[in-house]
């Protein structure tokens, strides 16, 4: 069977990380729209670098769990294409073995003078030099509000291609990955969400599973 499975902020919720817009969705009293926009790193790129630096040292310190591990079984039982919001790297912690990160990730930065991409290193910086420019644009390899998120037409092929759509812990609000799920519906194809609470699009699913990840997941892949 083929499936395509998007991933939001509550898959990594229960490993530790902070969701958006939760009650724990500030940060330091920003809201993720503050700081994750390109206006935002041109009028105060010390904060933003320190918001993804924080990130970068809280992800070193959280592992996987069932969630994560049961979608990378999925992996070896059907034709997986797995796309995840997240900038984390718990998928490929958990065994997944290819990750569409459409929103980027973090431990990569980019050279917004000349779009190079290398590993991030712990602590990234405005005036860390561009390894392959030398210039002094660093930033995070993060897809902001009003940027186009990363390998679109390998996510469109694969939702019009899918016998099988399933979002786990995303709340619908950002989009394109919002209209995923309405997509895939109007190929015909059955849409599952796997989520605490219904999401703010929860009516283009055929089916909904309130829970929490780690506990879902494993359930629903079984
Ligand atoms: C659990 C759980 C547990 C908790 N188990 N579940 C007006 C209308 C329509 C669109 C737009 C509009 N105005 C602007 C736009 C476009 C904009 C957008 O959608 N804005 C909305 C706010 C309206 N989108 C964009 O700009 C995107 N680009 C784009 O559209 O390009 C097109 C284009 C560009 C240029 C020219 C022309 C066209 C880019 C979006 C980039 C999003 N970036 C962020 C931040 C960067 C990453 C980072 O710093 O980490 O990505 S925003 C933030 O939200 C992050 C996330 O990936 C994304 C989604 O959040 P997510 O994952 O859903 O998390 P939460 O916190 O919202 O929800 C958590 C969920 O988990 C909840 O449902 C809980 O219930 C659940 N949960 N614990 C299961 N244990």
């Amino acid at each position: 069977m083929r499936i395509t499975v998007l991933t939001g902020a509550g898959i990594s919720a229960e490993s530790g990380l902070a969701t958006f817009r939760g009650d724990d969705g500030l940060w330091e009293n920003h809201r993720v729209e503050d700081v994750a926009t390109p206006q935002a790193f041109i009028r105060d790129p010390v904060l933003v670098h320190r918001f993804y630096n924080q990130r970068r040292a809280n992800l070193a310190r959280v592992d996987p769990n069932a969630a994560h591990h049961a979608l990378a079984q999925l992996a070896r039982m059907h034709d997986l294409t797995l796309v995840t919001q997240n900038v984390d790297n718990l998928h490929e912690r958990g065994g997944s073995p290819d990750v569409i990160h459409m929103h980027g990730e973090l431990n990569r930065a980019l050279c917004a003078a000349c779009d190079h991409r290398w590993d991030a290193p712990a602590l990234m910086h405005r005036a860390d030099p561009c390894p392959a420019c030398g210039q002094t644009a660093t930033r995070p390899d993060i897809v902001w509000f009003g940027e186009m998120p990363y390998h679109m037409e390998r996510i469109w092929a694969a939702l019009e291609q899918s016998d099988l759509f399933a979002a786990i812990g995303t709340s619908g609000n950002v989009y394109p990955a919002a209209g995923f799920a309405q997509h895939a519906a109007r190929m015909g194809t059955r849409c599952f969400e796997l989520n605490l609470a219904d999401s703010a699009n929860a009516r283009d699913f055929d089916q909904r599973i309130t829970g929490p990840a780690s506990q879902t997941v494993p359930e629903w892949i079984a």
